[in-house]
């Protein structure tokens, strides 16, 4: 990367004047310093990329495929149905090109990293591919090939519900004994590199035991490991976990397991003050999927108590609906504000509603992605954005309101370049692989659809 001169520079906490960036061969920040004289190739607004907390690639494809009623009853189960139908017709290549286009999105939407919550493993009929990893490295290579930095989070997935039923017929591409699940994370760990980190993933409290977890952390415990989970998406969940264990899942959870920062609890919709304060207490994230959330009839997040406990949290785009962390982050504050009939939510004092919101996202960025990114400091991943200063939506924009302007203001996307570990990757609003990945996705979405 060569130096980047910026007029403006928002560093995940705060904004500075005038300032000179630059990235060593490792892609990382040296001290950013006081630029005197602004070259005229210095850009407006410098901000960080943003970590993509939750994903699951695969189901971008099915989106807007989803969306007819088909009874009176549809619901997030009927969805789940579907979902597992459309996930037992993807071979290898077509992850890796649903992936690709997934990732050339968010890079334009200006996501500079994605934790991948990977649990379509198996092939078709159950068995293990050859490599066993061959889903996960279509993944990898989705990833390293279009630039966006990685957190593969292979998921342990074990059973049907609380009850320990046996996966359904539908599931089967997603389970794992204990000791072929711990195989497949040590073999991943040979691809981890400066843009790629390994973590681990439950699927959830509904498909894996406590103990079951204790036995996989004490196997594959490392300083910093990403520990990820499903939870409390959905009330059925909540009525399950109180019927078998007399404890509603968050609670359950925090009793049984060391949640610590490097826990990302995915959804907590449904969590009450005592949940939320032990959350909060643990130092986890929560990764919030508001337009996931929204398109599953999920519930709120309450977010404002959680604020008001000292609570951290990120955003995920989850099933893709929307990719775009500003459609996240406006459905994040307009959920609340819709609540309590009351504006700028994400927020317990005055100020900037979207610089609350993108402050939140910096600080919880590193240990949920188990990376050094979020804030644009010394030492800190070079992940960065350059907002389009000649857009309308930014005409006379101050430091004041410039990242509230990114957020709220239309639907024109505002983010110009984006750089990942100090490499460009989008230029001018467009990734260099744009037209290619999208005809390659055209291509699978034809084969799959007519299958
Ligand atoms: C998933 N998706 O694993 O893709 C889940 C649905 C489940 C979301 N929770 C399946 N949004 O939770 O059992
Ligand atoms: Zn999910």
């Amino acid at each position: 990367m060569n130096p980047l001169h910026a007029h403006a520079l928002f560093d995940g906490r705060q904004w500075h004047r005038g300032m000179v960036i630059d990235a060593d061969e490792a892609g990382r920040l040296g001290q950013p310093s006081a630029a005197f004289a602004a070259p005229a190739t210095a850009v407006d607004w410098l901000v960080p990329g943003i970590a993509n907390l939750h994903s699951h690639a695969f189901q971008r494809a099915m989106a807007g495929l989803a969306e007819r009623q088909q009874s009176e009853a549809d619901s997030f189960w009927t969805w789940r149905d579907w979902m597992y139908r459309f996930a037992a017709t993807l071979s290898p290549e077509a992850v890796y090109a649903i992936a690709r286009q997934l990732y050339v999105e968010m890079l334009e939407a200006g996501y500079t990293s994605v934790c991948e919550f990977h649990y379509l493993h198996h092939d078709v009929d159950g068995r293990p591919y050859a490599p066993p990893s061959a889903l996960a490295d279509a993944i990898i290579a989705a990833a390293c090939d279009t630039g966006i930095r990685l957190t593969l989070l292979p998921v342990l997935y074990q059973r049907g519900g609380f009850d320990g039923r046996a996966l359904l017929e539908r599931q089967r591409r997603f389970g794992h004994a204990t000791e072929d699940f711990l195989r497949l994370v040590e073999g991943l760990r040979r691809h981890a590199s400066s843009t790629v980190r390994i973590g681990i993933a439950f699927h959830s409290l509904r498909a894996v035991e406590v103990a079951t977890m204790r036995e996989v952390l004490a196997a594959l415990d490392e300083p910093g490991l990403p520990v990820h989970l499903h939870i409390a998406e959905q009330q059925a969940e909540v009525v399950d976990c109180l019927a078998t264990h007399g404890r509603r899942p968050v609670r359950y959870l925090l009793d049984e397991l060391p949640v610590d920062a490097r826990w990302t609890l995915v959804h907590a919709t449904h969590v009450d003050e005592d949940e939320l304060r032990g959350i909060a207490r643990s130092g986890a994230t929560v990764a919030i999927c508001p337009s996931t959330e929204g398109n599953l009839g999920d519930g709120l997040f309450p977010l404002r108590a959680f604020l008001a406990a000292g609570g951290r949290y990120g955003i995920g785009s989850d099933s893709h609906v929307s990719v775009s962390p500003v459609e996240e982050l406006r459905w994040l504050d307009y959920g609340q504000r819709l609540i309590e009939q009351k504006r700028s939510r994400a927020l317990l004092g005055p100020g900037s509603t979207g610089e609350a919101m993108l402050r939140a996202l910096a600080a919880s960025a590193a240990a949920s992605t188990g990376q050094a990114v979020g804030l644009l400091t010394e030492g800190m991943a070079a992940d960065l954005l350059v907002l389009d200063a000649s857009a309308p939506a930014m005409a006379a924009a101050g430091l004041d309101d410039a990242l509230d302007r990114w957020v709220f203001c239309g639907n024109r996307p505002l983010v110009r370049e984006v750089f990942v570990a100090g490499r460009r990757v989008v230029s001018e609003g467009c990734h260099a692989d744009r037209e290619p990945a999208a005809a390659a996705y055209a291509a699978t979405l034809r084969r799959l659809l007519a299958a």
